[in-house]
């Protein structure tokens, strides 16, 4: 154990310094529930940790829920403990067994509802609700769980004409039944979701979309895994059509998501283990999802990149591309803070990295973080593709080697305003196989 704990550590001081995806790394977390409120981005996760000396974890070690905002588009403020077990009511103690959590506005309240393990060890878990006037707590919790609920992953819906629905569940069904006004209570027995593929599913979360329902799940495929799947009703209680997958599956012990639009944009939270290599310490990620014209959603492709937009003074990580050709990414070496680089950057190759803030135009130089073993050679950033305006234009010199690292800035040749997509051009002029190693470009 002593031997997972180091290796993670390292693992977290370096994510700390490049990560976009996962999207924290000062703790591991599960299960990412997004909402928006009043603009505002939250995430309410589930919280692995390594289990403490001499807890022999269920499956799972999970004892709290943290929960997060986006502040300037790209930091994760942590607002700490909002619920430990050992608070829940109706709790069994020290059970860790805190699965995925999700939180709904309804008037001027918020609705948080979570699974744990009830000491009357009535069912495996029952879902708990508790309340507040802010997204962030502190929550007053309900003495006792919802009656005639009993399962995990509990996701919320409410309509339209202000009626709520709650799904849950985890086997070979899930569930769904209308909540009272109070939303603390069934307002009818909960019914099977009907019309899902068969195989192991939990995970439930719903959503409405042009009028229609999404009821979105993960879902095991015997012989590929967990998997984000989707289905689609007119009516919020079902039967459901079953239209594919949002995420195949990537690898992972479990993965469990939740989707939602910020800033005119749709999000898909998920959750990966690439901080830890161990499946029970995940970490929540991110990804822009996007609908085809027939309601259909275009499958999501994991990134490192991720949703971060990073602005005017931060680094921007071009090995968290969106897109690249001619050239490769491989850790950093020498001397540099651990870290990736563009590398074997071939002439006309391009890296595309979307999203950059430019905000109000003041940024007048650009920064590059570079190392070069050939003589002489150059890359040009460009908005949009690599025919696009030329912003900047930095002309590279042997810098020692191409693990010897120093610092260039160049003047940002015209004023760019807003978010745009970034593509750097590597140009070699000496028709050289490689052109530049790349750490980072900021704005000045
Ligand atoms: O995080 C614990 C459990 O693993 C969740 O409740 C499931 O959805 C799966 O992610």
């Amino acid at each position: 154990m002593k031997k997972i704990v180091l290796f993670i550590s390292s693992c977290l001081l370096f994510q700390q310094m490049i990560a976009q995806n996962p999207l924290v790394t000062n703790i591991f977390t599960a299960d990412p529930t997004a909402r928006v409120f009043d603009g505002k981005l939250y995430v309410y996760p589930s919280h692995d940790i390594v289990p403490p000396e001499g807890i022999e974890a269920p499956r799972f070690c999970m004892p709290d829920y943290h929960l997060f905002s986006l502040e300037n588009g790209n930091t994760w403020k942590d607002y700490g403990v909002v619920l430990d077990q050992n608070e829940v009511p109706w709790g069994k103690k020290d059970s860790y067994g805190m699965w995925a959590p999700d939180c709904i506005k309804k008037g001027d309240t918020y609705y948080y509802y979570y699974p744990a393990q009830p000491k009357d060890e009535s069912s495996f878990r029952r879902i708990g609700v508790g309340t507040s006037k802010s997204p962030t707590g502190p929550f007053k919790w309900e003495k006792d769980y919802i009656k005639g609920v009993s399962g995990i992953d509990p996701g919320l819906l409410l309509d339209d004409d202000g009626k709520a629905y709650l799904y849950f569940g985890g086997g070979q069904e899930l569930f769904v039944a209308p909540l009272k006004d109070n939303m603390k209570e069934i307002a009818a027995e909960p019914i099977k979701v009907e019309g899902l593929p068969a195989g192991y599913k939990e995970g439930s979360f719903p959503f409405k979309y042009n009028n229609l329902y999404y009821f979105t799940f993960a879902h095991v495929f015997p012989d590929e895994g967990y998997t984000i799947g989707y289905a689609t009703s007119e009516n919020p209680l079902g039967p459901f059509t079953y239209r594919g997958k949002i995420m195949d599956n990537i690898n992972n012990g479990t993965n469990h998501h939740s989707v939602v639009n910020y800033n005119g944009q749709w999000i898909l939270f998920y959750h990966y283990w690439q901080v830890s290599g161990y499946n029970k310490l995940r970490s929540m990620s991110a990804d822009y999802m996007e609908f085809k014209k027939d309601g259909a959603i275009k499958k999501v492709k994991p990134t490192m990149r991720g949703i971060g937009s990073p602005t005017i003074g931060e680094e921007i990580q071009v090995d968290r591309y969106n897109e690249i050709s001619g050239a490769k990414t491989a850790f950093v070496g020498g001397n540099e803070p651990l870290g990736w680089m563009v590398c074997d950057t071939k002439m006309m190759s391009t890296v595309q990295f979307n999203n950059v803030d430019f905000a109000d135009g003041s940024a007048t130089k650009m920064e590059a973080r570079i190392a070069c073993g050939q003589r002489i050679g150059s890359f040009e950033v460009r908005i949009g593709n690599a025919k696009g305006k030329l912003i900047a234009n930095f002309p590279v010199k042997y810098t020692g080697g191409w693990n010897t690292w120093k610092t260039i800035e160049t003047p940002i040749l015209e004023k760019i305003t807003g978010k745009q997509n970034i593509v750097v051009l590597f140009k070699s002029d000496w028709g050289s196989d490689k052109t530049v190693n790349l750490n980072w470009l900021k704005l000045k």
